[in-house]
């Protein structure tokens, strides 16, 4: 018999996103009939657009042809994608052997617990995409569950409410070796200030600690003022990398491409390169990303790509803003929804689960609990904007007529 890996032991409940699941099929169990709207994972739901599905199938169809055909590329990704990255999303500020081509950032992200290791500390916006702390419990980079406080100990919760406009109190924050910080935000849907952004890049080289920066949600920022990337940010090359993803910008949630920025300067203490590391895990656990998922990649940095990304954007846009209307309407103050495709809706004095299956039973409309994000999110509900335009607008007529 195999000893089960006593980290995994330590998770104290099932991943959040497969327990909405069970929840929804629960329900349509006991009412086959139900037409469950889900506004609940953020999944995209629109067809890719023109030139980037070109991308796609002119790659695809080229791997049947001798000319065309490419096996296995370099694990780092094509040099062209790297450049292009730098280029077009970085304004030329990071260069390709910086960009790690990745099948996506969830899958980034483990790779980088699995290079830090179980030696770290790790500090988290709370609430927080859970895989931040889930990955870090399973490659032990925590201590055991602490039942009384809720909380793994050897993380730190950074405590992120309207209170303190979604930034943590950084004076009052333990120092650890990591910090995870994701703006725009999931699951409040709060986009850091510059100003904010340079406090955390001081604070962790004060301290000495790595920011893994997640801007998964970056192009979803219209307002010119809000930095897109940590990168904007003087001194952020020594204290941070950066993970992104093609998931939401140009709807690449299946077919999988991300990628990671480890810019030269970001050192360990023993004055080695983090690039150095990275390249190493990339090279021994990954295979590189899909090559046809790449040339989708490619196209969409292409002028037309740009273009059709941005009415991507624009339209699930529009979805998070009928649904911000429509809950403000309701009474609900909501966050969020303006720079980022969430909207954080507050119901106090509640338990999110109970609001979660109020929802789905009386609505049928699938939601996220802000509890599965953290502590700090008890009390709240995420929205998620990515649907199709009618479903959206059938969810909040809904939601006007059975919850208030
Ligand atoms: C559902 C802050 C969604 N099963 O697609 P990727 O791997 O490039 O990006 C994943 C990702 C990375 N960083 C942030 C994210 O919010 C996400 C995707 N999050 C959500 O509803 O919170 C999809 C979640 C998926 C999962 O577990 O990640």
């Amino acid at each position: 018999m195999v000893r089960r890996n006593s980290n995994i032991a330590k998770l104290h409940a099932g991943y959040l996103f497969p327990e909405i699941n069970r929840r929804r099929r629960k329900l349509l169990e006991q009412d086959p009939d139900a037409r469950i709207i889900s506004l609940g994972v953020g999944n995209t739901t629109e067809p890719l657009t023109g030139h980037i599905s070109e991308g796609l199938v002119g790659s695809a169809k080229g791997l049947g042809t001798v000319g065309g055909y490419s096996g296995y590329g370099d694990e780092q990704g094509l040099t062209e994608l790297r450049s292009k990255i730098g280029e077009r999303v970085y304004g030329g500020s990071v260069d390709a052997g910086e960009v790690f081509i990745s099948d996506g950032a969830k899958c980034d992200i483990g790779r980088l617990q699995v290079m830090f290791g179980s030696g770290v500390t790790v500090a988290v916006q709370d609430p927080a995409y859970p895989v931040y702390v889930d990955g870090s419990v399973i490659v032990g980079a925590t201590g055991g569950y602490n039942e009384g406080r809720a909380l793994f100990d050897g993380i730190e919760y950074m405590s992120c409410t309207p209170e303190n406009d979604f930034f943590p109190d950084l004076q009052n924050t333990r120092r650890t070796d990591l910090i995870y910080f994701c703006s725009p935000n999931n699951p409040t849907g709060a986009v850091a200030s510059k100003k904010q952004l340079k406090e955390l890049v001081d604070f962790a080289a004060d301290n000495r600690s790595i920011i893994i920066f997640d801007a998964a949600y970056s192009e979803f920022i219209s307002d010119s003022k809000l930095p897109k990337t940590i990168f904007d940010v003087k001194g952020s090359r020594e204290v941070a990398l950066e993970v992104n993803s093609f998931s939401k910008m140009v709807g690449f949630t299946g077919v999988r491409l991300g990628w990671t920025v480890v810019p030269d300067e970001l050192k360990f203490d023993d004055g080695s390169g983090v690039n150095r590391d990275w390249d190493r895990v990339t090279c021994t656990i990954f295979n590189g990303a899909s090559n046809i998922a790449q040339q989708g990649g490619l196209a969409s940095l292409d002028d037309e790509g740009l273009a059709e990304m941005r009415e991507t954007i624009a339209y699930y846009m529009e979805n998070a803003r009928i649904i911000k209307d429509a809950l403000d309407e309701m009474g609900v103050t909501t966050y969020g929804g303006v720079n980022a495709p969430y909207i954080w809706a507050h119901f106090p004095g509640r338990n999110s689960w109970d609001v979660f299956e109020e929802i789905l039973n009386k609505c049928h409309v699938v939601t996220t609990p802000g509890s599965g994000f953290g502590p700090a999110g008890e009390g709240f509900i995420r929205f998620s904007a990515f649907g199709h335009r009618q479903d959206i607008q059938e969810a909040v007529e809904r939601l006007k007529a059975k919850l208030r």
